[in-house]
């Protein structure tokens, strides 16, 4: 289920052909051979790096070339070489050719190249062609033929923030406004079904959160939906506890975090070891602080959301009240994840010269 994987047919550029022609000039009769060589076609590499979190890329490309040599030409011009074509693809992808499947590479790290298809050679001139016994070739070479393969593309993806919450909480409404991802989105619990995978992009950055279905009080005991699901959050750096804070809410939100918390320990109690973001849901339908006032307490008309900030201040959670619906403090959200993002990969991105490269081996010939 989590993971993306794409069909891509990548083309090499072909070589370019090698010229047939003699030299001209005044008072030259007989000129010697002058073609020049084809230019090499372009390859295409492939590196793995953080710039992009998912294959979604490939999904819109399903063909990729490269540019072929141009052709030599007289004056023993050699054609220009193809440009290579660089891709960069997220570390945990996997490389295997299409249809059998056999792997190919894995980028198990960031800084890893691959040559996944290598430009055809350039074709000879006649000038290469001409010897002492041989003073004027007629022929040229046709360039090489650039490689062509097509490949599966897989990539596990392993989310760093998953979303908690009661059913109704506003979790996939919060994924659809962040991400790509498309979840149903209903005003009845257990609207999601199965976990959702999102990309979210922030400036040049980007993370990827899982979206879960609804958790309710009773859940280890096999309550809404149970908690098997907890197991795609198990790998996850961070847990965004959504909390509604509307007066539609089934719970007061101190204590739907506290009956949340509860949950995940019964499923496993390095849930809670987790880096928390706990996120103040649906404030749009908050009633409107009547008080014209600007000094005075802006949560006066709401004890709940007061009372859930105090709590967080106190124990140094991070915290943020959104709404997902009226788009308020969605870049803030961002900004706050990004931050715990950076705090928590820093360790995990590879050294750039402890990269390997196979740029040199032979490739799928
Ligand atoms: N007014 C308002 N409504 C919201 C907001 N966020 C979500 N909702 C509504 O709340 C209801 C539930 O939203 P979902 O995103 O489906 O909730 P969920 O947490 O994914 O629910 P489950 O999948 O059932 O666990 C929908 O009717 C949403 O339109 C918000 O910020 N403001
Ligand atoms: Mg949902």
């Amino acid at each position: 289920m989590f993971v993306d994987s794409a069909i891509v047919n990548f083309i090499a550029g072909n070589g370019g052909n090698g010229c047939v022609s003699f030299r001209r000039e005044k008072y030259v009769p007989r000129g010697g051979p002058d073609g020049g060589n084809g230019g090499v076609g372009g390859s295409i590499i492939l590196v793995s790096g953080n710039t992009t979190n998912s294959l979604i890329d490939f999904k819109y490309k399903k063909t990729i070339k490269a540019q072929k040599g141009a052709n030599g030409s007289g004056a023993n011009k050699t054609g220009k070489d193809g440009e290579d074509i660089i891709i960069t693809v997220p570390a945990g992808t996997v490389v295997k050719s299409y249809p059998d499947e056999k792997m190919l590479f894995d980028f198990s790290a960031n800084g890893l190249s691959f040559t996944i298809v290598k430009g055809g050679r350039g074709g000879k001139g006649n000038s290469h062609f001409k010897s002492s016994t041989y003073q004027a070739p007629k022929f040229a070479q046709t360039g090489e033929a650039g490689e062509t393969l097509a490949v599966i593309l897989e990539l596990k993806l392993i989310a760093f923030a998953g979303l908690v919450g009661f059913p109704n909480a506003g979790k996939s409404t919060l994924i659809s406004k962040i991400s790509g991802a498309k979840p149903k989105i209903a005003d009845y619990p257990f609207t999601t079904l199965s976990p959702h995978l999102g990309v979210v992009y922030n400036d040049d950055d980007s993370l990827v959160a899982a979206d879960i279905p609804g958790i309710i009080e009773g859940a280890h005991l096999g309550e809404g939906m149970g908690l098997q699901f907890l197991k795609h959050i198990e790998r996850t750096k961070v847990l965004l506890y959504l909390l509604d804070v509307s007066p539609y809410a089934a719970m007061p939100p101190l204590e739907a975090f506290a009956v949340l918390q509860e949950e995940l320990k019964s499923y496993q109690a390095n849930l809670l070891k987790k880096e928390r973001l706990v996120v103040a849901t649906k404030i749009d339908l908050l009633p409107a602080n009547p008080d014209p006032d600007p000094d005075s307490d802006p949560d006066q008309e709401s004890p709940a959301l007061r009372e859930l900030k105090e709590h967080c201040l106190g124990e140094n959670i991070p915290f943020i009240e959104i709404s997902a619906v009226k788009e308020i403090n969605l870049k803030q959200l961002k900004n706050k994840l990004f931050e715990l993002y950076r705090a928590t990969t820093t360790l995990d991105i590879a050294k750039p010269d402890a990269a390997k490269t196979n740029k040199e081996e032979p490739t799928n010939q």
